[in-house]
């Protein structure tokens, strides 16, 4: 199956897996400790980025890490707004990390061309605000909420119910007139889950892109690895390769990452080995 992603003006051919890099433009962000949200700073690590290979990159101005507080509208807009609209003017494929309606409005049009949800469009208004754009949108798994969510999780089979509220999700975007082709699904490791509900689900994500919905797993630096290796989140680099890889080859077509230099290149070598099968 070839798939394209329609994002705005872009067209992501998904025939081969594709690299989402990581920009928080928080002073809280939990990997680089907010070395990123000096705006010019942002916008370079952004272009280091692209130069690596990244297909995409999902700017974020609100941390979604566990504890993390929220943050005010017009904060989250301050931050978030210029970077893409730079980044956007520079041909970049832009994705916004929100959960807001008002931000996900300001960002697509600012040149926005995927809206990132991790509570999956939820918030009242958001369903209506992504439907009112041309945008791609990813729909994430998350148990309760960023501040919350790793207060004891607890699932009957994780991966069933993970893919039915995804597919849920996604026929609520469809009645609202958001085509099929705009939509991707994403388990959410590390929301509202434990390290085994994480195992579980990356084991079950054949089944979760047999929906025949684009899957985008996000793995890098998490915690799941540093339980598995015992490393801090600057350290993990191994473990989110290998954890990159193992989705990949479960199905995943986007990985959001990090380490974007080095993903690109397992990525690269994982695929010429499968094209001699
Ligand atoms: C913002 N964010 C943090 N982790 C994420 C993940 O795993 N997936 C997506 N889509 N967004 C994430």
């Amino acid at each position: 199956m070839t798939t394209t992603l329609a994002c705005g003006r872009h067209a992501l051919d998904l025939s081969r897996p594709r690299v989402m890099g990581i920009l928080n433009v928080t002073p809280d962000s939990f990997s680089d400790g907010g070395r990123f949200f000096d705006r010019e700073r942002a916008l370079d690590q952004a272009r280091r980025m692209l130069a690596d290979g990244a297909d995409l990159i999902d700017v974020g101005g609100e941390s979604t890490r566990p504890g993390a507080a929220a943050v005010d509208e017009a904060d989250e807009l301050a931050r978030v707004i210029p970077v893409i609209d730079e980044l956007a003017r520079e041909g970049a494929l832009v994705s916004v990390d929100t959960m807001k309606p008002a931000v996900m409005r300001a960002a697509v049009a600012a040149g926005a061309a995927m809206i990132n949800d991790v509570n999956a469009l939820r918030l009242p208004g958001a369903l209506e605000a992504a439907a009112s754009t041309d945008a791609a949108v990813c729909l994430m798994h998350m148990r309760g909420e960023p501040r919350t969510m790793q207060d004891a999780p607890a699932y009957g089979d994780v991966a069933t119910e993970v893919r039915d509220f995804l597919v849920e999700r996604a026929q609520a975007c469809e009645a609202l007139g958001i085509a099929r082709d705009r939509i991707v699904l994403d388990p959410g490791f590390g929301f509202g889950k434990t390290l085994a509900h994480n195992l579980a689900l990356l084991r079950a994500l054949p089944e979760l892109a047999a929906t025949g919905y684009p899957v985008l797993a996000g793995l890098s630096r998490k915690s799941s690895l540093g339980a598995i290796t015992g490393r801090p989140p600057g350290e993990r680099l191994a473990g989110s390769l290998a954890a990159a890889l193992a989705a990949v080859a479960r199905g995943a077509l986007i990985v959001r990452v990090h380490d974007v230099r080095e993903t690109v290149d397992a990525i690269k070598v994982w695929t010429a080995i499968g094209r001699d099968r």
